[in-house]
């Protein structure tokens, strides 16, 4: 008996399902390695709909197929291969899905159309192979998601050409600020032996869009400038290149000094300049595409051009000389200084805007989200809409340091969006501004089997790449089909988990820094709560600094009373937050300080508001707890424990949170708390006594 390929294919499928069905659930379990690129064998009619089309990929003839364009013929038959839960077939005789793309470099051509020609051919056409790759990750994306390959029309390019992640990873392979594990650049055995998860991590990045990697920590090592690591760093880069991503490195102002034997660093000095030429054209000799320098300069501790009494435009102009046309210089706008005595919030547009303009072209201003650091909440950074004579980019942190890195779940897209959307005045948005050139995620990325610390962390690095991609998505839908992908296509399974992921950013807010607070985190590793910390020489590294309680009221006065730092932002927009009734409750305390019993817009005075948010917060996680416990027979056991345990986690922290930022609160008020309030389970001391050694960060 002759049976037809399409038979074949089905019985094939069968009876993979029948053995799957008869294995005992562990083998199952998934450690989280494959993140969103599971591809988990289609079901039912999206089976049936992909089986009837019979898929087979190629080029069209006569067209550009470089590394990048055979990338995603790659990976089109190894996700086509996945969905199906078979081989493709070898006839040929299928329906095809037919690549198009031309050559562009890594920032252009990322345009791309995935359509159907006939009923029997779809085409994935772009002005660049960069852009064939995102097309192929789209279509396999939206069947994933389970479309119908027939009547897919998708149109799609990058809102922004720098789509970048930041690793904070140093050579020793320590991670600042990194809860998933040690760093995966093992510079010790590069280049003679190149890690395969380097190749499956730009493949990862490649799927959602990211073009740029910056492989070295900010507090950079400027080892990475040195002979030595050109050849390391070639090898990366050329591992890269078939993903359409650049290598960039993190540049250490005094390398001249510290690596290049010369008594000075100062950026107008002929010789440090003669220097960062030749440097810059190591690098460009071993690695044509190299992306550029990012820097972090006079902050922290960390060298800069203000050593040598010259501005920030000064010494980004003398890298930027140096690489010229052939990448960029990204210079971090996060400064701020133990001799500066004004708001730290302030700091930053205070010595950039007065620059504005005086960057060369190449340059690039780094700006972080929000005016301080990676909080729970901050309003937008007043540099967006400031600067209209500089490139800025948008710097978020997917990294969570300041909200429960590893073990709490705090969904980010939310976060990102509410500064992306936000107005910088009557001309546009935060998205507006800086689509002309870029976004950078500080990457969560580390040596874990999940990548990320967590299996919820790995939607933050999805969100983030997407909305790079595009910052008009929706956090509800970035959710939903990172979820379907990660997890389960089931409606069931999506109606409850994307909700559960969209509040968690509420809640983490609700139970660290409620109102408007910030910076709470005890000092160092910045994990649990410290609001009682106000000894550390700096002011601004003491939680005391940013919530101003007194017997009086809490908050720090932004307005023209206080600070003034509301008059940063263009008229339209501070308006909303001068008068602290009106100010949207967000953001009350960030703005303003207010007697304990400030009547809120909810009609409760701010002492009970305060202690409502903090139960609000506390009753959030016991919710998505309960979820995630209904949602245990459509996840796999092992990713579904490893989630409740850190679920339960984050329940009782969420507690310590809440009882030891109330203790403390009380212990300044003096009030009591409003009636039926749970009181908190220790006492002040208690709280105050706890320490965590071996907490990452300390
Ligand atoms: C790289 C915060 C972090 C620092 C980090 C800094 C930065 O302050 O706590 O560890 O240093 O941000 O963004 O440069």
């Amino acid at each position: 008996m002759i049976m037809g390929r399409g038979l074949v294919n089905r019985l094939l499928a069968l009876f993979v399902a029948l053995v799957a069905l008869a294995l005992p659930c562990a083998a199952q379990a998934e450690d989280g390695y494959q993140l969103w690129l599971r591809y988990a064998p289609l079901q039912g009619e999206a089976l049936a709909r992909l089986e009837a089309f019979d898929p087979h990929v190629q080029f069209a003839s006569d067209v550009n197929n470089d590394v990048i364009s055979g990338t995603a013929f790659q990976e089109l038959r190894r996700g086509l291969k996945s969905l199906l839960g078979h081989p493709l077939s070898k006839s040929g005789n299928g329906g095809s899905i037919v690549l198009v793309c031309a050559y562009a470099p890594p920032e252009e051509g990322a345009q791309f159309k995935v359509f159907a020609r006939s009923a029997r051919q779809i085409e994935i056409s772009a002005a660049g192979s960069n852009g064939c790759l995102y097309g192929a990750f789209a279509l396999l994306r939206a069947l994933s998601l389970g479309a119908d390959l027939t009547k897919i029309d998708l149109d799609e390019h990058p809102a922004m050409p720098l789509r970048m992640l930041d690793n904070w990873d140093d050579p020793n392979g320590y991670v600042l600020r990194g809860y998933s594990g040690r760093s995966i650049y093992d510079w010790w055995k590069l280049p003679g032996h190149l890690d395969p998860r380097l190749i499956d991590y730009a493949r990862a990045n490649a799927s959602i869009g990211i073009n740029g990697v910056v492989v070295n920590s900010v507090n950079a090592s400027p080892l990475f400038l040195t002979d030595r690591y050109i050849p390391k760093l070639k090898r990366v880069a050329d591992a890269w290149r078939p993903y359409g991503i650049r290598l960039y490195i993190t540049a250490r102002f005094s390398a001249p000094k510290d690596v290049g034997g010369l008594p000075t660093a100062d950026p107008l000095d002929p010789a440090v300049q003669a220097w960062w030429k030749a440097r810059t054209d190591a690098l460009y000799a071993a690695i044509p595409d190299f992306g550029g320098f990012l820097v972090k300069a006079n902050s922290e501790g960390e060298p800069g051009p203000q050593d040598y009494h010259r501005t920030h435009a000064e010494g980004a102009n003398t890298l930027a000389r140096a690489v010229g046309k052939r990448g960029v210089v990204i210079w971090r706008a996060f400064v701020y200084s133990a001799e500066d005595k004004t708001d730290r919030a302030k700091q930053a547009y205070n010595e950039f805007v007065p620059l504005d303009g005086k960057f060369d072209a190449n340059v690039i201003l780094q700006v972080k989200n929000g005016p301080i650091d990676f909080q729970p909440r901050e309003p937008f950074h007043p540099l967006f809409g400031a600067m209209p004579h500089t490139r800025l980019m948008f710097e978020g942190q997917i990294t969570k340091e300041y909200l429960g890195q590893a073990t709490h779940l705090v969904y980010l897209a939310p976060l990102w969006k509410e500064v992306l959307d936000a107005r910088t005045g009557p001309d546009g948005t935060v998205a507006q501004v800086i689509a002309p050139t870029g976004m950078a995620g500080v990457a969560n990325t580390g040596s874990d089997r999940d990548w990320s610390g967590s299996h919820f962390n790995q939607a933050n690095w999805y969100a983030f790449g997407r909305l790079a991609w595009d910052p008009n998505l929706s956090s509800e839908q970035i959710a939903r089909e990172w979820a379907a992908q990660t997890f389960s296509r089931d409606p069931a399974f999506l109606t409850k988990v994307v909700p559960m992921m969209i509040e968690s950013r509420q809640a983490v807010v609700d139970y660290m820094t409620p109102l408007g607070l910030a910076h709470q985190m005890a000092t160092g590793h910045h994990y649990g709560p410290g609001p009682w910390i106000c000894d550390l020489a700096r002011p601004e590294w003491n939680p005391c600094y940013y919530a101003r309680a007194d017997k009086a009221g809490i908050g720090v006065d932004r307005t023209a009373s206080g600070s003034n730092a509301l008059a940063q932002y263009a008229p339209s927009v501070a308006a909303q937050w001068t008068d602290p009734k009106a100010t949207d409750e967000a953001y009350l305390l960030w703005f303003h300080h207010v007697p304990w019993d400030f009547r809120t817009q909810s009609g409760r005075p701010l002492w009970d508001q305060l202690v409502q948010r903090y139960d609000r917060g506390v009753a959030n996680v016991d919710a998505m707890a309960r979820t995630w416990a209904s949602l245990q027979p459509y996840v796999d056991p092992e990713r579904f424990a490893d989630t409740a345990d850190y679920l339960r986690i984050q329940s009782q922290e969420a507690r310590w949170w809440r009882d030891a930022s109330l203790a403390y609160w009380q212990s300044v008020n003096g009030l009591p708390l409003p009636a039926g309030t749970r009181p908190p389970e220790h006492s002040l001391d208690y709280y105050k006594a706890l320490a965590f050694p071996e907490a990452p960060g300390n």
